[in-house]
């Protein structure tokens, strides 16, 4: 989620860079989906907390939208450099300590410049209970036998719906948010960014790559065959962002989950600076190592044993003790 921390590499960027860098706003922010309807917010009955933290500035809450589940995802957003004279000159400032050269304040900045994130899913299911609630995590090791007889039927009766990626594909639903496409039906892929990204400024910069193929479900079935698709979502999403951010691909993350949350084939693209939790080595495998594992064995990702953090509350961890692999 948002890393409000220093940026290391912001020092380093030319005037242009930056321009271009801090200064999202008014960039296309997003369309209706499908339904057409806005979400009133305020119908929202909360019941519980189910994650949140004082770091990240982020808070799970899991309630009732109008008779329905559904979980609400509130995040403080980054600031943005452009707003901040208007944003001291508009604010309120109440006095908490003073000792010496040192002070401290409530600050409040004008509202416009002081939004909260919020992301809904409604209804909710259990598994989407389950996803954000914090629990304890172990590493899972997974042979090639284990995906084949525990990962994969689990996979395929209990995996989270898809439905939102075949709405992008078939452009019923963020249709307006999609920053570059290659139509093509084996090579091609629908480049947008992330719900996790609110676009006002580019050092967290997060999107997604989503291929128009519907039979790669995750790394696991990638082999040989799919070397031309992966560089060409590396080499095309890479020079899309470069002509709409300014964001050079040295400055780019770009890798695949595994185990990811929904098995349609995607590719995460962060900003290098930003330091999202899912980035971290026992989840994220960087697009250019897979090319590279690709191509020095072909079955790489068929026979190897894979490593991936579950948590221990997940059924596939259930079915990894029942068949005595943990
Ligand atoms: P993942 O690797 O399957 O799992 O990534 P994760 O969610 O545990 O990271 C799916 C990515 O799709 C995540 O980065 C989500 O934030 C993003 N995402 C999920 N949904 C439901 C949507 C959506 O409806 N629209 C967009 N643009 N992004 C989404």
């Amino acid at each position: 989620m948002a890393d409000t921390g220093a940026n290391p590499n912001s020092g380093n960027e030319s005037d242009e860079e930056n321009r271009k860098v801090k200064k999202l706003k008014g960039e296309p922010k997003g369309d209706r989906g499908e339904n057409g309807e806005e979400t009133n917010l305020s119908d929202f009955k909360p019941t519980s907390v189910l994650r949140d933290s004082a770091r990240d500035k982020t808070i799970f809450v899991h309630g009732e939208l109008k008779e329905q589940p559904a979980v609400v995802i509130l995040e403080k957003t980054p600031f943005g450099e452009d707003t901040l004279t208007e944003m001291f000159k508009g604010a309120k400032t109440n006095l908490e300590v003073k000792n010496d050269i040192y002070s401290t304040y409530v600050f409040q900045p004008p509202a416009h410049l002081n939004e909260i994130k919020a992301t809904v899913v409604c209804p909710a299911t259990e598994a989407h209970v389950q996803k954000y609630q914090r629990k304890e995590i172990i590493m899972v090791e997974e042979t090639e036998d284990d995906y084949k007889n525990i990962t994969l039927p689990y996979i395929t009766s209990k995996g989270l719906s898809v439905t939102w990626v075949y709405n992008i594909l078939e452009k019923k639903a963020e249709k307006e948010r999609i920053i570059f496409e290659d139509s093509d039906k084996e090579l091609g892929f629908v480049l947008l960014p992330d719900f996790k990204w609110d676009q006002k400024q580019v050092d967290d910069l997060y999107l997604i790559a989503i291929v128009h193929k519907r039979d790669i479900k995750s790394l696991r079935d990638l082999t040989p065959d799919h070397l031309q698709l992966l560089q060409n979502i590396y080499q095309k999403g890479t020079d899309a962002i470069v002509q709409r951010y300014g964001l050079p691909t040295n400055k780019l993350r770009v890798y695949v989950h595994y185990q990811p949350s929904y098995y349609h084939f995607h590719v995460h693209f962060n900003s290098l600076s930003y330091e999202v939790p899912g980035s971290r080595v026992e989840r994220a495998h960087l697009l250019q190592d897979i090319i590279q594992n690709l191509k020095s064995d072909p079955q790489y990702y068929k026979t190897r044993t894979l490593l991936f953090p579950m948590r221990t509350d997940d059924e596939l961890i259930s079915m990894y003790k029942a068949a005595g692999r943990l």
